[in-house]
């Protein structure tokens, strides 16, 4: 480690992180309709122990006193989605109501002098499209850029940054082929047409959003991975990571920055009828340009598709349902890791942010914001609710030691959001997994920052990383 502060750029921007149905609650006020989070989260067994987002941070009822937080923290930015089910319960007609607690919560940001930080999908699409077949229909997509235009109507005169999705693979992948996300359909085919409308949307979104604001800051956000051969020197091992690679990030990246799909990934799918999903004129579409990439990285991993066993502890599946039918395996590498038994890779952060840089966001000229970085730990509060998570600390210092050693690289990284500003609903994980900065005692709703928490609000303060130990 260093031993002096290690200074980032002028005007980097520090932020954090969440998003509408992990933490709003409120689910059914204000004429919200029902989204698929809804429906998934009262199928038994779907979520652990039958947690779901009725009430959650119930930030709804508290965001006046959450943006207190956050101007606490130092913070200069809040990402935070917008629940497309509250604006628009059926999809498709406006809620007033609904956008008006959206108009309330950029006005406090605003006075607070932070940055607010649209997100407009974090994976909860009203229950009413999921009817009409959901991202694997066509609509879907149509549906989704009405939405952007309607909430960028409402609230483009103060938001100037707007991204269309968070992480459309995990929308995918784990919504339409592994079932363990909303809407828990086991479908392959419905998974890869789901991946071609969520980037159809993101393309409309983007035109529809241009059109009414040509100065406006648009963009998406990928969770991008680092996939390595668990030996490099198995042709099965370089065959797992290149499928893991090419379905994680190349199939996502390559239409948005270059305008095709990834030939080798076209053809490992080929069986899957993906092909017949696109149509001419959807990749000019997806491939407008950007002014910004988001990327939320946690972990990267090794993979092998040898059949012959690895030395070590028993790998697991790969989070991809269809790498994993090809027969793709992770393998551990004896690494720490997090509550969520994820790897602790710091590098991997440089290099993934490396690669970007040379292949795709560098050429394009467009800058790369981290949307989401943390980590989930065993949290024990004191008798005061303190929570002293120096493994939580220490993972945010590794990884923005990580991002500065890619700046001093050459990358164009412009800011870091941490995952998250407050513990909240982790998904199929209900309450069981925090990644706040701040704790949330989910039985009085109270917030406390964890040592965390403080230590970050140091960092965006000074714009700096102590030095080592400080
Ligand atoms: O909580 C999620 C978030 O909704 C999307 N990115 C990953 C986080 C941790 O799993």
């Amino acid at each position: 480690m260093n031993s002096s502060p290690l200074t980032f750029p002028a005007g980097f921007l520090w932020g954090a992180a969440t998003a509408a149905y992990q933490i709003e609650g409120a689910a059914h006020e204000g004429g919200r309709g029902e989204s698929i989070w809804d429906v998934f989260c009262r199928v038994p067994g779907a979520v652990a122990d039958a947690h779901n987002g009725d009430v959650a941070c119930d930030h709804y009822h508290r965001s006046a006193q959450d943006v207190g937080l956050m101007r606490d923290l130092n913070l200069a930015a809040y990402r935070f989605s917008i629940s497309w089910a509250r604006c628009m319960p059926d999809g498709v007609t406006p809620n007033p109501e609904g956008i008006a607690f959206y108009s309330r919560l950029v006005d406090q940001l605003l006075a607070a002098g932070i940055t607010p930080w649209i997100t407009l999908y974090h994976w909860d699409l009203p229950q009413a499209l999921e009817d009409k077949g959901g991202w694997a229909a066509r609509e879907t997509a149509e549906r989704f850029a009405d939405y952007a235009a309607v909430m960028h109507e409402a609230l483009g005169d103060r938001v100037r940054i707007w991204t269309t999705l968070n992480e459309p693979w995990v929308s995918a992948f784990l919504g339409y082929a592994a079932g363990i996300h909303a809407p828990g359909r086991q479908d392959p085919a419905a998974a890869l047409a789901a991946v071609h409308h969520l980037l159809l949307g993101h393309g409309l979104a983007v035109r529809a959003l241009r059109r009414q604001d040509p100065e406006a800051t648009l963009g998406i956000t990928l969770n991008l991975t680092v996939a390595d051969p668990a030996d490099p020197g198995r042709d099965g091992d370089l065959d797992a990571a290149r499928r893991v690679d090419g379905q994680s990030n190349r199939m996502f990246l390559d239409p948005l920055f270059r305008g095709e799909y990834p030939a080798d990934v076209l053809a490992d799918v080929a069986h899957l009828g993906m092909a017949e999903v696109v149509r001419p004129g959807d990749l000019d579409i997806i491939s407008q340009p950007l002014d910004l990439l988001g990327v939320n990285y946690y972990h990267g991993d090794a993979f092998t598709k040898d059949p012959a066993p690895h030395p070590g502890p028993a790998g697991g599946a790969p989070a991809s349902p269809l790498v994993a039918a090809d027969g793709v395996r992770q393998v551990p590498r004896g690494l720490p890791v997090t509550g969520m038994g994820w790897e602790i890779q710091p590098e991997g952060l440089r290099r993934l942010l490396n690669r970007l840089q040379r292949e795709y966001t560098g050429p394009a000229g467009v800058p790369i914001y981290i949307t989401e970085n943390g980590a989930a730990f065993e949290d024990v509060p004191d008798a005061d609710g303190f929570v002293d998570d120096q493994a939580r600390l220490a993972f945010f210092d590794q990884h923005l030691r990580a991002v500065h050693e890619s700046l001093a690289d050459g990358v164009d990284v412009r800011g870091y959001f941490a995952w998250s500003l407050l513990d909240n609903f982790e998904w199929a994980f209900g309450y069981h997994q925090r990644f706040g900065l701040v704790r949330v005692d989910y039985e009085t709703q109270r917030r406390i920052p964890k040592a965390s928490g403080l230590w970050y609000s140091r960092v965006a303060a000074s714009n700096a990383l102590p030095a080592a130990g400080g």
